[in-house]
């Protein structure tokens, strides 16, 4: 293991470390979730069909196991913190993995579909592979009885350990963790911190919270572990995923799932591009994939996708409909299927899991609990605030629409997925047009020929277009690395079956991010400003090596440095 030398030794490297408490989280829920292995078996065979049609489609394309193994194995899960103090910890713990509190998400205000929330998510900085999207309850969303019943509950639970909490401490003290240390922290997580221990407390306030329509701080309060609600993979092509999970649940017969197959790879072979395989594969480099010819894929080549596909998912050990299940999501969250911005996601619904509850006077109470579902994930690219408003414009025009269609007109699907889309007709569907409307964000680079030009003297100011059309520059579409509050309360409304909850409080409270960053103890990263200094760094970089930077117009390098001023400071640690 690649780490810093410490006096003690030396530290475990914090991206390897995140690494690994993922892979260990990922087996840990797949013994607790056998669905969630299932899944991901799943998942596989959709990709491979997918890596074998681009294959096809671009003869020099290849995928090591291992780069398949690290593509597959990059995940975001979520949890849900009862106490401010354990909020804290959970900050604490994970920047021993370089995992920083990424975007508030404040999901009190989200009309009918608002819950007692508040939230960030842990990552990365740069090139994220995974996230924790982590939830504190508000107890005082609540009216002042139930947000004292809820207070004293969770009073009474200790979630991290004197151990777990000693090597956090080490971990700031000494500026990392050696391998024995780290290693023992991801025990503690996958042994007792993140684990499903199928035990819970206090029925009678379990069954209260229930009955008052507060499914989600019963999920929270009466647990005892900070037990992970999902784990979700990346697919290469959600819609195939999709139909290939409600076809092993039993929800599309073989003939359908053929069909609806046939439909995806024809689009996966008209639509994946060089831009395509940046954002999906991040170890391809630009100057290799450059000089990548593409094909027209045969249909016969599609068709025998499709049936090897159809065949693989007719293993025994894929037919999910003899396993409890609770069915798969009626609709996929996030932009229409053509329009590559942000992120789309689906899942398969929570599963009513046994529990055994230990009552205040020690009796125990066998129950059921649903909360723990199956989500999947394709991440696409970062919008401007320009987009992020088209965005919503168009979700709120899409999900109207939609919700408008009567019911049995829902299950035709490929009638309802165009109605969906139709909003969504005003996004332009490729990267280079999407950067050109200034919907997007690029990371731009010089080539080697870009290099040469500039050597030479050769090259005047132009626009960006025009540098990347010379064939100076190259672009890369930032990739999205965050959440979406409104597909997040779709799943936290679709998992508890419950559409919303609304504040009982006395007087509505305001729960600015600055509470948070309190409880946090530290600055919340606002990434709107960390990807327009990314694109602004990149374009900065560009413009020194190609000797233009000093030829920019006064005005265009202040916005340029302001821009990465803000991102620069929006980074500091320090509120
Ligand atoms: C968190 C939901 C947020 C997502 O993908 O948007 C989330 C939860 O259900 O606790 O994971
Ligand atoms: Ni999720």
């Amino acid at each position: 293991m690649v780490g810093i030398r410490c006096m003690g030794g030396t530290f475990s490297n914090r991206s390897e470390l995140q690494n690994r408490l993922f892979a260990e989280l990922s087996q840990m829920f797949g013994m607790e979730v056998p669905l969630y292995a299932k899944s991901l078996l799943v998942n596989q065979c959709c990709n491979e069909t997918i890596g074998a049609l681009l294959a096809a489609r671009f003869p020099d394309f290849t995928l090591t196991a291992a780069q398949q193994a690290q593509m597959s194995g990059e995940r975001h899960g979520a949890i849900r913190i009862g106490r401010p103090d354990e909020y804290r910890w959970m900050g604490r713990f994970f920047a021993v993995f370089g995992m920083e509190p990424h975007n508030y998400y404040d999901m009190t205000k989200l009309g009918a579909k608002s819950q007692p929330i508040i939230a960030t998510a842990f990552r990365s900085r740069r090139n994220p592979e995974h996230r924790i999207f982590c939830s504190l309850l508000m107890t005082d969303y609540f009216a002042p009885a139930t947000r004292a019943r809820l207070e004293a509950q969770l009073a009474t639970r200790e979630i991290f350990s004197a151990q777990a909490k000693a090597l956090i401490e080490q971990h700031e003290k000494q500026g990392g963790l050696t391998a024995k240390e780290a290693t023992q922290l991801i025990e503690e997580a996958v042994q007792r911190i993140f684990k499903w221990t199928g035990r819970a407390r206090h029925y009678g306030l379990y069954q209260d919270l229930c009955a008052a329509g507060f499914k989600i701080a019963a999920d929270i309060v009466c647990f005892e572990s900070h037990h992970l609600n999902h784990l979700t993979p990346n697919t290469l092509w959600l819609d195939l995923y999709t139909a290939a999970m409600r076809h092993c649940l039993g929800e599309l017969s073989v003939a359908d799932f053929r069909a609806r197959a046939a439909v995806v790879l024809a689009r996966v072979a008209g639509r994946a591009d060089h831009d395509y395989l940046r954002l999906h594969f991040r170890h391809l480099a630009d100057e290799e994939i450059a000089g990548w010819e593409s094909r027209v894929v045969p249909a016969a080549t599609l068709a025998e996708l499709g049936d090897k596909l159809t065949e693989s998912l007719q293993a025994t050990d894929l037919k999910l409909a003899d396993w409890p299940h609770a069915g798969f999501k009626e609709n996929t969250e996030g932009p229409a299927e053509d329009t590559p911005i942000l992120l789309r996601q689906d899942a398969y619904r929570a599963l009513t899991e046994p529990v055994v509850f230990t009552e205040p006077n020690g009796s125990q109470v066998a129950a059921v609990h649903t909360a723990r579902f199956g989500e999947i994930e394709q991440r696409f690219y970062a919008t401007t605030p320009t987009g992020r408003s088209q965005y919503d414009d168009c979700l709120t025009a899409a999900e109207a629409a939609r919700s408008a269609l009567p019911r049995g007109a829902r299950a035709d699907f490929t009638a309802t997925e165009k109605i969906y889309a139709a909003p969504f007709a005003v996004f332009p569907k490729t990267l280079s047009a999407l950067l050109a409307q200034k919907l997007v964000y690029g990371y731009y680079r010089v080539t080697s020929a870009g290099r040469r030009a500039a050597a030479a003297g050769a090259i005047k100011l132009m626009a960006w277009p025009e540098l990347i059309r010379s064939g100076y520059v190259v672009v890369d579409g930032l990739r999205y690395e965050d959440f979406l509050p409104v597909s997040a309360a779709g799943i936290f409304a679709s998992n508890l079956k419950d559409g919303g909850t609304p504040s009982t409080a006395a007087e509505p409270v305001a729960y600015p991010q600055s509470r948070l960053a309190a409880i946090l103890g530290r600055k919340i990263i606002d990434t709107t400003l960390t990807y327009a200094g990314l694109a602004a760094e990149s374009q900065q970089q560009v413009l020194s090596e190609l000797g233009l930077w000093d030829r920019l117009a006064p005005a265009e390098q202040t916005a340029l440095l302001a821009t990465l001023a803000a991102a620069r400071d929006s980074a500091v640690r320090e509120p």
